[in-house]
């Protein structure tokens, strides 16, 4: 057995079942493997911002991380953006990534770089192998990395020879140890403070936005009078009938500040204090109240599930069903809205569907308009670092097999990956890509007031895409997935019920 064996077989004997990946020379032995040792499924990414943005998406909704196959220093870097949105979401991701064979590296050929360097500043875990026999036991501390809670990044660099020479050594998958549980302190103090009556926000993020621990927030909230909100950026919330409607603290600085103006506390459950996106002259940077004080109750990689059903128990909060979102108004008519596409999403999102948000300036009434929709589970950007929604859809339908993905998907931010279109046809994969298309990088336009810059024709110019316009149609029917224009919400409707019944790829190009 080479090295390269004892890496797949590692991997598969600790459940990293599926690889997307973009390999090189250094890789080719590992690609040879996959032949050798059945079970792995690999899915090629045409970029490695796809490969490492479908990543993200298939740890979010697996609960375990996918590996990616990455050519050398400069296809990590290539990778990194959608890395450092998978970071930001507490996503599991074990990353192999092949170099120069240890002896030919002092020899400096053009590929050669920082691999770590560049590999430090999204992962958790970064190691670079020293030999076949080792490697396997690498891959296997690799896993257990990216496995311990709350789910983070693993790099293992793989120079060729570790992978080529014979020697190879699997290893058994090492323990993951769980989400650490609160201390019974932590549970009888805020239990104080929800009885003080003084206005609380409970801000959650992460775990305690699953179903189960979002049914026990909403026990303490009504025991107690606390409120709830979910952070600004989460990597999935389980939403939709029979889940709480939890709302999510508003993007932009002056709306995020009203909604939290009236809380004395703000109780944190594996959320970040909120804060501005950036700064703004004149602004703050701290988005809650002077003199609010911030609690933590869980941090991220604890057992929040737990925290909240101990916290529960301990107000003595009876068991309550979650109250019913508002049902819509069905789908809209006319002209394309905000409202009327958040209507007819509303109305006609599949049952079970794995919705993907990177709608941008766009999509803001999308997650609240949506809470009345059928059962679905959300994913969003989380990093900031636009060119995840593609890919992320891509990730997410193999990580959630026989569910619909819904990637709602402003244009600017689509072309950052758009490749990933030719891999969703290649795998057939179900996915409905709505392409909000603006023509334009319409929240920019915004900042350039919201930071006090004046405007001339050269700036207004930088931000617009109609010259040439982008046509979506062709694209995505050149990348091998059926595409269709919709100008109105009938057009757009009839569309959007015809592609979530098909077993494969539609796009639909929304001229908003
Ligand atoms: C990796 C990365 N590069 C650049 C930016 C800056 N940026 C933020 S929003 C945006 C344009 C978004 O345009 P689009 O996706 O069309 O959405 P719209 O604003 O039109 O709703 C850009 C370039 C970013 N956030 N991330």
């Amino acid at each position: 057995m080479n090295g390269a064996e004892s890496i797949v077989q590692t991997l598969l004997d600790a459940d990293v079942t599926t690889c997307f990946g973009n390999p090189g020379t250094s890789e080719m032995h590992f690609v040879a493997a996959l032949d050798r040792i059945a079970g792995m499924r690999c899915v090629l990414g045409l970029f490695e911002g796809v490969v490492t943005g479908a990543a993200d998406g298939y740890g979010r909704m697996a609960d375990k991380p996918a590996a990616t196959l990455l050519h050398c220093g400069p296809g990590l870097a290539n990778g990194l953006a959608n890395l450092h949105n998978a970071r930001r979401a507490r996503t599991p991701v074990v990353n192999i990534v092949g170099d120069q064979a240890t002896y030919h590296r002092e020899l400096d050929p053009p590929l050669t770089a920082d691999t770590e360097g560049w590999a430090r500043g999204v992962s958790a875990w970064t190691r670079t192998a020293a030999s076949a026999a080792t490697v396997g036991l690498d891959t296997a501390t690799a896993v257990q990395a990216a496995r311990s809670s709350p789910g983070r990044i693993a790099t293992l660099i793989a120079p060729a020879d570790t992978c080529w020479d014979e020697g190879g050594v699997v290893a058994k998958p090492l323990p993951v140890p769980p989400p650490p549980t609160i201390a019974p302190h932590r549970i009888a103090e805020i239990a104080r403070l929800l009885r003080g009556g003084e206005p609380v926000l409970l801000l959650l993020g992460g775990t305690a936005l699953r179903s189960a621990a979002l049914e026990d927030a909403y026990r303490i909230a009504e025991a107690t009078g606390a409120r709830l909100m979910a952070q600004q950026f989460n990597g999935r919330v389980e939403r939709g009938q029979g889940r709480l409607p939890i709302r999510r603290l508003s993007y932009g600085v002056a709306p995020s500040l009203a909604e939290l103006a009236e809380f004395r506390h703000i109780v944190l459950i594996g959320a970040t204090p909120p804060v501005a996106p950036f700064a703004y002259p004149g602004k703050p940077g701290h988005l809650a109240a002077p003199g609010t004080s911030i609690h933590v109750f869980a941090r991220p990689e604890e057992n929040m599930p737990d925290a909240l059903a101990r916290l529960a128990d301990e107000l003595s909060a009876p068991k309550l069903a979650v109250p019913r979102a508002p049902q819509g108004a069905g789908p809209g008519r006319g002209n394309v809205t905000q409202e009327a596409v958040t209507q007819t999403l509303a109305a006609l999102l599949p049952d079970n569907a794995v919705v993907v948000d990177e709608s941008v300036s766009f999509g803001r009434l999308f997650f609240n308009g949506l809470a009345g929709a059928a059962p679905h589970d959300w994913l969003q950007i989380t990093g900031g670092a636009i060119g995840s929604g593609l890919p992320m859809a891509t990730g997410a339908a193999l990580g959630a097999p026989g569910r619909r993905v819904v990637s709602l998907q402003a244009d600017g931010s689509a072309m950052y990956t758009v490749q990933a279109l030719w891999t969703q046809a290649r795998e057939q994969l179900p996915i409905t890509t709505v392409i909000l298309s603006n023509r334009k990088y319409a929240i920019l336009l915004g900042e350039l007031d919201n930071v006090g810059a004046n405007a001339g024709k050269v700036a207004l110019d930088m931000l617009t895409l109609d010259n040439p316009a982008i046509g979506w149609v062709g694209i995505a029917s050149n990348l091998g997935v059926e595409a269709a224009r919709a100008e109105d919400m009938e057009t757009f409707a009839d569309l959007f019920t015809a592609a979530n019944r098909r077993p494969g790829p539609f796009v639909i190009e929304l001229t908003i």
